[in-house]
C-alpha cells in the first residue's frame, strides 16, 4: 500500500523542489511531512517518534542549505526520515528497513544527500568536521557542513572530542543540538542537568530574583533605579551565559535555546548562521514524538520505535498468540539479574544508555542503588565496571554486541590485561535484523575469543543463559563474557532453577554417524530442526552444542573428531575468525583432516531485513544446514 502524501509534499522530489515553496507555505508542508510519517510508520514500522521530533529542523535546513553540496550528517540517524522523504525517496518509504529496500538510517551509497553512514551515536560532530576541513584543504570557501546531534548522543565522548577539536580550527563546521531531554529512556546524567538548565535559565533566574529583590532596598536611587538596575541585569545575563556556557569554552559560538518547531524562526536563524564564520552551535528545543499526541504526551520510550500502531487511536498492534510465547532474551537477563543480585550483595549492573533495550530497566527498578544508566558512553562503562571490579564489585555490563565495538580497549587494557572479574553481557549478537549492517552483532565471538583472560560463552537456550549468568558471578578471575541474541528464545517455561556449568564444556544434543554438526549459541536451535529431519528421513546425524568458544571443550572435539570425519559448523557471527575458525586452528594444532564446512555470516556486509531472512541470505537457517549436511553427506535431492 502506497502512502499518499499531501498537495505540497507530494511535488517534493528534492530539496530543490523545496526551495520552489514559498516561505509561508512552509508550515503547511510540515504538517504534510509529519502526516506523511505518522501514515508511514503505523503500517510499516521503524523508529518514530524522533523524527517527528525534527520534522521542522529537516525542512529548514534542506531549504536554507544547499543540500547535498552543503553536506549535512544526522547523529545515529533514526531520526533523519523526513530528510530521506525530502530528498527523493518519498515513494520508495514503503520499503524502509525490509529486506532489500531503503536503509533505516542514512546511508552513502543509498543517497547522495547521505553525507555519512550512521547508526552508532555521536560521530556527526567528529565526520563533519573532517569534512569541513578537507572542504577548507581544498580552499572551498562557502561550502556548509552541518551536524545534527541529540541531547542523548551529545552524551557519547566522541562529540565532546570533536568539539575539543572544532574549537582550535577555524573551519565551516554547525552544530544543531537537537535537545529533547530523552534518549531512547529519558536522558541522565549531568550534561542533562546543565542542558536542562540553559534551556530553562534557572541560574540565570535565580541572579534576577537576587537583583529585584536588592532594588527593593535601593530605592532611595529615585525612579530611575529601575531602569539602572534592568540594564545591569541585561549585561549579567549576558555575561554569564558566555561565562558558564560549556559550547562556549570550547570556541564554539552558542546561540540559542530556540524553540526547534518554529519553521519560519528556524529559516532566518540559518540564513544567518551560513553568514557567520567559524564553528557555532545553535541549541534547539524540541519534543520527541512531536504532533502525534500518544506519541508526543505518552511513554516516549515506547514511541521510539513502537512498530505497527493504529494511528487514529494510537493502540500499539501486538502479535496476538494463543500459545504461551518464550520470553526475550532481555527479559530472561534482566529478570536473572535481578534473582543474582538478591542473594549477592556485590552485583551491580551498569547500562550505556539502554535501560529498556536490554532489559536492565528490571533491575534498576528493583535495587536501584546498584543498577547504573551511564548514558551512551560504552568506553566508560566497560572502565567504571572495571573500577567497580578492582574493589570486589560484580559488574555485569551489558552492551550491545555492535556497540561493544566502541569500548575493544577498555575490554583489552582495563578488564583483561587487568584481569579483573567483569561479566560482559552482550546483547543483540548475531544478525540483529532490520537495524541492519551498522546493528549486526556479527563479529564479537571473532573479537573477544582472542583476548586473553577471557571465557566467551553463548546460551543455546533461556535455561543456559541464566546457569551462564550464575557460573559467571561465582568467584573467579578475569572477564566472562556472555552473547546472547535479539529476540525470543524457546523456553516459555523460562524461570529454571540455576546452576553452574564447568566453564569450557560442551554437550552432545545427539549422538550420530558419518557427520557432526557444531553449534554455538541459539542457533544450535535450528540445527534440531534440521537433525529431526534427517532423522525421518532415517539419516542420523550427531549435534554437539559447544557452549564456549573460549575455552574449547578440547575432549569434547577430540572425542568427536575421532568419531566423525565430516562436520560442519554453525554460528550467527561472522566466518573470519569465529567459532568456526576456532574449531579449524583446534584441528590443525592437533592434526586432525576432516572435511569441514563452516557456515556463519560470510566476509562482506550483509544489510537489514528480517533476522529469519538474513540467516536465509547467508546459508544458516535451516534450510541451509540441512541442503550443506546433504552435500556433506553426498545425498542429492532432486529439488521440488
Ligand atoms: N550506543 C551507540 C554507540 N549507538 C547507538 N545507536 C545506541 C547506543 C542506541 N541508541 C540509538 S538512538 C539512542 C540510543 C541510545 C538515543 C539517542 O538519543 P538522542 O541523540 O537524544 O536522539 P533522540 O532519539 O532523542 O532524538
Amino acid at each position: 500500500m502506497l502512502i499518499k502524501p499531501g498537495k505540497l509534499l507530494a511535488e517534493v522530489n528534492s530539496p530543490e523542489d523545496l526551495k520552489k515553496l514559498d516561505k509561508s507555505q512552509l508550515k503547511a508542508f510540515c504538517d504534510e511531512l509529519r502526516q506523511f510519517i505518522v501514515d508511514s510508520v503505523s503500517v510499516y514500522g521503524g523508529h518514530f517518534g524522533a523524527s517527528l521530533g525534527v520534522v521542522e529542523l529537516t525542512t529548514a535546513l534542506h531549504y536554507v542549505y544547499n543540500t547535498p553540496d552543503d553536506q549535512l550528517v544526522w547523529d545515529v540517524g533514526h531520526q533523519a526520515y523526513g530528510h530521506k522523504i525530502i530528498t527523493g525517496r518519498r515513494d520508495q518509504f514503503h520499503t524502509n528497513r525490509k529486506y532489500g529496500g531503503l536503509s533505516g538510517f542514512p546511508k552513502i551509497k543509498e543517497s547522495e544527500y547521505d553525507a555519512f553512514g550512521v547508526g552508532h551515536s555521536s560521530t556527526s560532530i567528529s565526520a563533519a568536521l573532517g569534512m569541513s576541513i578537507a572542504s577548507k584543504l581544498d580552499n572551498n570557501k562557502d561550502k556548509q557542513h552541518i551536524a545534527v546531534i541529540g541531547d542523548g548522543a551529545m552524551t557519547g565522548g566522541i562529540a565532546f572530542e570533536g568539539m575539543n577539536q572544532a574549537g582550535v580550527l577555524n573551519s565551516n563546521l554547525t552544530i544543531v543540538l537537537n535537545d529533547n531531554c530523552m534518549s531512547i529512556d529519558p536522558n541522565v546524567g549531568a550534561l542533562k542537568d546543565y542542558l536542562t538548565d540553559i534551556t530553562t535559565s534557572h541560574t540565570y533566574n535565580k541572579m534576577r530574583d537576587d537583583v529585584w529583590h536588592l532594588l527593593g532596598k535601593i530605592s532611595k536611587f529615585g525612579p530611575n533605579a529601575r531602569e539602572v538596575v534592568s540594564k545591569v541585569e541585561t549585561s549579567i545575563k549576558s555575561f554569564l551565559l558566555k561565562q558558564s556556557n560549556l559550547f562556549e569554552s570550547f570556541n564554539l559560538r552558542y546561540f540559542g535555546p530556540v524553540d526547534g518547531h518554529d519553521v519560519d524562526h528556524l529559516v532566518e536563524i540559518f540564513n544567518d548562521l551560513k553568514d557567520i564564520p567559524g564553528p557555532k552551535i545553535l541549541h534547539c528545543v524540541t519534543r520527541k514524538g512531536k504532533g502525534y499526541k500518544p506519541a508526543e504526551d505518552g511513554n516516549q520510550t515506547t514511541w521510539h520505535a513502537p512498530g505497527t500502531f493504529d494511528k487514529i487511536t494510537g493502540e500499539i498492534h501486538k502479535k496476538a498468540s494463543e500459545k504461551p510465547q518464550p520470553p526475550k532474551y532481555q527479559d530472561v537477563f534482566g529478570h536473572t539479574l535481578v534473582e543474582l543480585a538478591e542473594k549477592n550483595k556485590d552485583i551491580v549492573g551498569i547500562t550505556p544508555a539502554m535501560p529498556s533495550g536490554s532489559s536492565m530497566k528490571i533491575m534498576m527498578e528493583a535495587i536501584p542503588e546498584r543498577a547504573f544508566d551511564v548514558d551512551i558512553a560504552e568506553q566508560h562503562a566497560v572502565t567504571f565496571s572495571a573500577g567497580l571490579a578492582t574493589q570486589g564489585k560484580i559488574p555485569f555490563c551489558n552492551i550491545y554486541s555492535s556497540f561493544m565495538q566502541r569500548a575493544y580497549d577498555q575490554v583489552i587494557h582495563d578488564v583483561c590485561i587487568q584481569n579483573l572479574h567483569v561479566i560482559f553481557c552482550l546483547d543483540r549478537a548475531g544478525i540483529a535484523g532490520a537495524d541492519g549492517a551498522t546493528h549486526h552483532g556479527a563479529y564479537d565471538l571473532a573479537y573477544m575469543r582472542c583476548i586473553p583472560n577471557n571465557v566467551v560463552a553463548a546460551p543455546m537456550n533461556e535455561s543456559e543463559l541464566r546457569n551462564m549468568m550464575y557460573t559467571a558471578q561465582l568467584p573467579r578471575e578475569g572477564a566472562f563474557t556472555i552473547r546472547y541474541p535479539r529476540g525470543k528464545g524457546v523456553m516459555p517455561d523460562w524461570r529454571t532453577p540455576m546452576k553452574e556449568i564447568e566453564v569450557g564444556t560442551g554437550r552432545c544434543i545427539k549422538q550420530g554417524k558419518d557427520l557432526a554438526i557444531l553449534t554455538i549459541g541459539h542457533i544450535g536451535n535450528y540445527a534440531v530442526e534440521v537433525t529431526e529431519r534427517l532423522s525421518e528421513q532415517g539419516i542420523e546425524i550427531g549435534h554437539y552444542d559447544m557452549r564456549f568458544v573460549k575455552p574449547l571443550d578440547e575432549e569434547l572435539l577430540h572425542d568427536i573428531f575421532k568419531n566423525y570425519d565430516k562436520v560442519i559448523t554453525v554460528e550467527d557471527g561472522c566466518l573470519p575468525g569465529g567459532f568456526g575458525s576456532a574449531i579449524l586452528e583446534f584441528m590443525a594444532e592437533n592434526g586432525y583432516s576432516a572435511k569441514v564446512k563452516r557456515l556463519g555470516i560470510p566476509d562482506r556486509l550483509v544489510e537489514h531485513g528480517e533476522q529469519p531472512e538474513l540467516h536465509k541470505e547467508c546459508g544458516y537457517d535451516p534450510e541451509g544446514i540441512y541442503e550443506t549436511c546433504l552435500e556433506q553427506l553426498e545425498i542429492t535431492v532432486p529439488k521440488a
